[in-house]
């Protein structure tokens, strides 16, 4: 399944003149800012989708089949690509290993360039036993109490930033899952130092030119304590290993309420927000469509990441990647939706007017600095995004048209409707 040039721009034609009369109301309503540079950043803005989106997953109590699921690696990328295509906004593939290892590199970096695909970030998984390990994981990897345990863990990760350079990824990032569910089980200092040795083994590993983004999340698998548990503690863990290592914010991976837009100021100061994972939740890590629940939170985030990459370049550009999936939605549908609120999400942040608020915030104008939050948001930059689409040639509305081309029912003829993914 391959979506054409001519399949996209014959959809757009049905909509082009309502979307023209559209963007130009808007665009003349628009006085502070240079609407064509809002355009531009967003035609440029790629987020990666990881390679265990592409399934029915999202949810470890089951799985409901959707049918013409990718099974194998090519399978992935060739959805990607349709995602690709219609968005323009999807032309990176996060892998996990060992879910995703190539068979052929070469086909596979073939199948990749066709779609105009680069390899970010890779993977390890060292939260499951594969079947033909040595240790078990089931109290820890890089954190374990036991050396030979880390050493297999470590080994892995080195092997993974094997796998992503050959295939020309330029990072590594480290998720654990490793911690406690019960008060006593861990001596915290131990574990932490552990990690701590671990991660800068495989830091000291990485090619000069690659980046280690290390990812926190408060709880689960593990229900007492997790080892890299906050941004703080992920940050004494990339101080640890040096320059190119860095935090990565995952939004569902905090406490109900935090305050994740300060996190994001904070870590972009010191030059050290390296990846970012796209998704929304109502209570914890669930993994739901990125700004179904919270998109003025994801607003405001994206206002400190605008913010942060104007103005402090000691700070890398971000890794961007979804992750999100569910086990009741189309999986390429959810992705579309989720590529789209992120869009709209940066669009309505360039919008602020950042002169005005950096006055109304020199005289504490507290009600006026929170008004031009509001003007941003409550805009409807949707002409804006789909402008930015159309420039790339793509589709001005996504999810319509990978209705009308019926892509999932062509999966399914292609791949049956029996199919089963890799991922989570
Ligand atoms: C666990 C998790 C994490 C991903 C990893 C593959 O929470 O979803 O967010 O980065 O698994
Ligand atoms: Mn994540
Ligand atoms: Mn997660």
């Amino acid at each position: 399944m391959k979506i054409e040039q001519d399949q996209i721009s014959t959809i757009n034609k049905t909509s082009w003149q309502q979307h023209n009369e559209a963007f130009d109301h808007l665009a003349s309503t628009i006085k502070h800012i240079d609407v064509e540079d809002i355009i531009s950043t967003l035609a440029e803005f790629q987020i990666a989708i990881p390679s265990w989106a592409l399934g029915a997953g999202g949810t470890r109590f089951g799985r409901f089949r959707f049918g013409g699921e990718p099974a194998t690696l090519a399978q992935k990328l060739n959805d990607i690509g349709v995602l690709h295509s219609l968005t323009g906004s999807a032309g990176a593939v996060s892998l996990h290993i060992p879910w995703d290892i190539p068979e052929d590199y070469k086909a596979i970096k073939e199948i990749a360039s066709s779609h105009n695909i680069e390899f970010d970030a890779v993977n390890s998984n060292t939260f499951q036993d594969q079947p033909d390990a040595q240790h078990s994981y089931k109290f820890g990897s890089l954190s374990h109490i036991h050396r030979d345990i880390r050493n297999q863990a470590i080994a892995h990760n080195k092997e993974v930033i094997d796998i992503g350079t050959k295939l020309g990824s330029k990072s590594l990032t480290i998720w654990l899952a490793d911690g406690s569910s019960f008060p006593g089980q861990h001596n915290f200092q131990k574990a932490f130092s552990h990690t701590r040795e671990s991660i800068v083994d495989i830091y000291n590993y990485m090619p000069e030119d690659w980046k280690l983004f290390i990812e926190y999340k408060p709880y689960e698998p593990n229900f007492y304590s997790t080892v890299i548990q906050d941004w703080g503690t992920s940050l004494l863990l990339a101080n640890a290993c040096g320059e190119r290592a860095f935090t990565l914010v995952d939004l569902g991976h905090h406490l109900p309420n935090t305050n994740i837009e300060q996190i994001v100021a904070t870590l972009m100061l010191h030059g050290k927000l390296g990846g970012f994972h796209f998704n929304d939740s109502k209570y914890g890590d669930d993994d739901l469509t990125v700004g179904a629940i919270k998109p003025y939170a994801l607003f405001l985030i994206f206002n400190e990441l605008v913010y942060g990459m104007k103005h402090n370049t000691n700070n890398p550009t971000p890794s961007w990647m979804i992750d999100a999936s569910h086990n009741i939605k189309d999986p390429l549908e959810d992705l579309l939706q989720s590529l789209d609120a992120a869009m709209i999400a940066y669009a309505k942040a360039m919008l602020i007017d950042q002169k005005k608020l950096s006055e109304a915030q020199q005289s504490n104008d507290v009600s006026r600095c929170q008004e031009i939050l509001k003007d941003a948001y409550l805009t409807d930059v949707r002409p804006i995004v789909q402008q930015a689409r159309l420039n790339v040639s793509a589709a001005l509305h996504p999810l319509e048209a990978y209705r009308s081309l019926n892509v999932r029912k062509q999966l399914i003829k292609e791949r049956g409707l029996k199919t089963a993914a890799t991922g989570l």
